[in-house]
């Protein structure tokens, strides 16, 4: 029986286990990546492992996300970045150098090799057709000291891609067709992979703009086969060496299919405030937009960047809204600044934006009140954009484009009357690696700098024999990372566990945390009661650092994100499910709830709540792997490889 390219890929990693999905796998770690806001906490978190230099492939840390510096906190954050990667071994790649991802793919992803990033859109990757994933921080921490990654051998669902593109309708349409299907919900422990004669008319870009947001869907990863598209996108980049052909078997065997025609894809939408709210651009065409950004991880190379300024040129951005854009990295910036598009879009009266996360992550650029805003980036959720009233669509750069001049959303597939900006891609790049610092190769005389904003990662005590406490918290469906911890305007206490705890829930109920401090004190445990795919989104892990912190001990959930999940465990908060759905109703928030024996209930699978208030027991499954049993155990992955190494 012939093989799909995840499962290549894999078993060539694979150090602990056998791929059956659904069981529990190790596979080695080739390359790491951080970005600041979730990378101090690694690096910190790495220190605390005590070891003097990374141990993997390839390790990069980059300043892409938190570059707003109001106030010290975020420059002592870069230059405590700076200085420890200098000491353990680690790429540096400078804030202005782009976004984590993007500069990811242009300078170091390669076919074939495993990259684990703290950032849930780490699958971008995949469209060099290589194994890509998400997790927390510490994970990555985990993974710079050598060690294996662990994660469930995922199904493998097959996106068969058939005829080409037409003008106007682009690869975020695709993955947009894709989120449709499939939705935000359901798709843990699977990874799409992307086959058909289709693949062979998407450059590397197109395919890591698909990829980036199979993180939506909540897959492991996605990726695509390494071709000559690869191979001249590599070559491009002066990198053909790392070219390697690779592709799945002609009779591999999927678990799932899922086929989509290029050439009949119609323009589409993310309505606010899901990914999966998805609609055709026509439907909606006609709504006056008050705002337009273009960029972020999922669309921001040069030949997106270069079609919008082509659109742009000679024209004035309509009076009744703001464009910025974004260039993905300093390598788009100065070939846009060389080949004449960088004029253009400021002639158009773009605001010319860093090179970074900026508006994606709420950092800057909110929309007024009730605001529509129009946005080429990859999550729409309440209120990240800063504004809670916000209107945030998610359309392709062409959409986003059209929008900028005609001030409403328009079907490109309409009669516009604007020109298609047709773009060839590029077999050269400018390729400058002078924003990346290489680490010197011994660096145990480097002195590493803390600013007083940045902590120690806090420490947690052993799972205790008996949980008692109170449901401090009951929210509904689709609760994100970003309503657990919001980024934006707190994004500075990402490195001050102690200040951050502060807000969590901040967008769901403000009063979260001192009800938690308030139960701390009276020494009753905290508990989280949710609906379907909690902590959905990000891989924050400070979504779970933080509510250890205040003393949360258990989430009970109709069903948690992976990624989440993990860093639940990571964190040694137990991750529980209900055995029977109808019992979310039979729990409210304020009742008081009690796991005796918890110690030995976990390891069981299947775990008794009892509900004190009510007077009845709730039956809750605990599914977790054999690690994750002895990191719940020891209160978390610290204590376990403080044990251990
Ligand atoms: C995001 O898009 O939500 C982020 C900000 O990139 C996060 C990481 C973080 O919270 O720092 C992610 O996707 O993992
Ligand atoms: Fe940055 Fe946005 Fe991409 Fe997250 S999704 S890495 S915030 S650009």
């Amino acid at each position: 029986m012939g093989k799909t390219l995840t499962e290549k890929i894999l078993s060539a990693h694979l150090v602990e286990g056998s791929l059956k999905p659904g069981s529990p796998i190790g596979i080695r770690i080739d390359q790491t990546l951080t970005q600041d806001a979730t990378g101090t906490m690694a690096y910190l978190q790495f220190e605390a492992m005590g070891l003097d230099r990374v141990k993997n492939e390839l390790a990069v840390s980059y300043v892409d996300h938190n570059t707003i510096q109001v106030g010290f906190e975020n420059a002592d954050d870069h230059r405590y970045l700076q200085s420890v990667a200098a000491s353990k071994g680690v790429i540096y790649s400078r804030p202005g150098n782009g976004i984590c991802h993007q500069v990811h793919l242009e300078r170091f992803g390669r076919p074939g090799a495993t990259l684990l990033g703290s950032d849930s859109h780490t699958p971008t990757g995949g469209g060099l057709g290589m194994i890509a994933i998400g997790s927390g921080g510490l994970d990555v921490a985990v993974a710079m000291a050598g060690r294996p990654f662990h994660l469930i051998a995922p199904k493998v669902v097959e996106i068969r891609l058939a005829g080409k593109l037409r003008p106007w309708v682009s690869a975020k349409d695709v993955i947009l067709a894709v989120l449709e299907h499939f939705t935000t919900k359901g798709n843990v422990n699977c990874i799409f992979e992307y086959t058909g004669e289709g693949v062979a008319s998407l450059e590397v870009p197109e395919r890591s703009t698909i990829c980036n947001m199979g993180a939506e869907a909540g897959v492991t990863t996605s990726l695509f086969p390494s071709d000559e598209n690869t191979r001249r996108f590599l070559e491009g980049h002066n990198r053909g060496e790392d070219y390697k052909a690779l592709a799945a078997d002609e009779d591999a065997v999927y678990d799932d299919l899922f086929e989509i025609d290029l050439s009949t894809l119609e323009a589409r939408i993310a309505l606010p405030h899901s990914p999966d709210n998805i609609v055709l651009v026509k439907d909606v065409a006609g709504k006056k937009v008050d705002q337009v950004l273009i960029g972020s991880c999922t669309n921001s190379s040069y030949v997106d960047m270069k079609k919008v300024a082509d659109l742009l040129e000679g024209k004035v951005v309509h009076p009744s809204l703001s464009l910025g854009v974004a260039p993905g990295s300093r390598e788009v910036f100065m070939m846009l600044a060389n080949d004449g598009s960088l004029a253009k879009l400021i002639a158009s009266g773009a605001r010319i934006l860093e090179s970074a996360c900026g508006f994606c992550i709420g950092n800057h650029q909110s929309p007024g009140s009730d605001g529509v805003s129009l946005r080429t980036n990859n999550r729409n959720f309440e209120g990240r954009s800063g504004t809670k009233s916000g209107q945030v669509y998610l359309v392709s750069p062409e959409v986003a484009a059209l929008g900028a001049l005609t001030g409403k959303i328009t079907d490109p597939l309409s009669q516009h009357g604007f020109a298609y900006p047709t773009v060839s891609f590029p077999t050269k790049f400018l390729v400058d690696d002078s924003m990346l610092i290489f680490p010197p190769e011994d660096g145990r005389d480097v002195k590493i700098l803390r600013g007083p904003n940045i902590g120690d990662p806090p420490k947690n005590t052993p799972l205790k024999e008996t949980l008692k406490g109170l449901v401090t918290i009951k929210v509904g469906d689709k609760i994100t990372t970003d309503h657990i911890m919001p980024a934006g305007a707190r994004l500075k206490y990402r490195s001050n566990i102690v200040e951050y705890s502060k807000y969590v829930f901040e967008p769901v109920d403000p009063s979260f945390a001192t009800r938690c401090q308030e139960n701390q004190k009276k020494g009753l445990d905290n508990f989280i009661v949710a609906g379907t795919s909690y902590g959905q989104g990000s891989s924050r892990e400070h979504a779970a650092i933080c509510p250890m912190y205040l003393g949360v001990q258990a989430v009970v959930a109709l069903s948690i994100e992976r990624i989440h999940q993990n860093n639940l465990c990571n964190f040694g908060i137990l991750p529980l499910t209900f055995k029977d759905k109808s019992d979310y109703e039979r729990i409210g928030q304020g009742d008081e709830l009690v796991l005796q024996d918890i110690r030995t209930q976990i390891g069981k699978g299947e775990v008794i709540l009892e509900n004190k208030s009510r007077g009845i027991s709730i039956p809750l499954v605990c599914d977790i792997t054999p690690d994750q049993l002895e990191m719940l155990l020891a209160g978390g992955l610290l204590n376990v490889l403080k044990e251990n190494i």
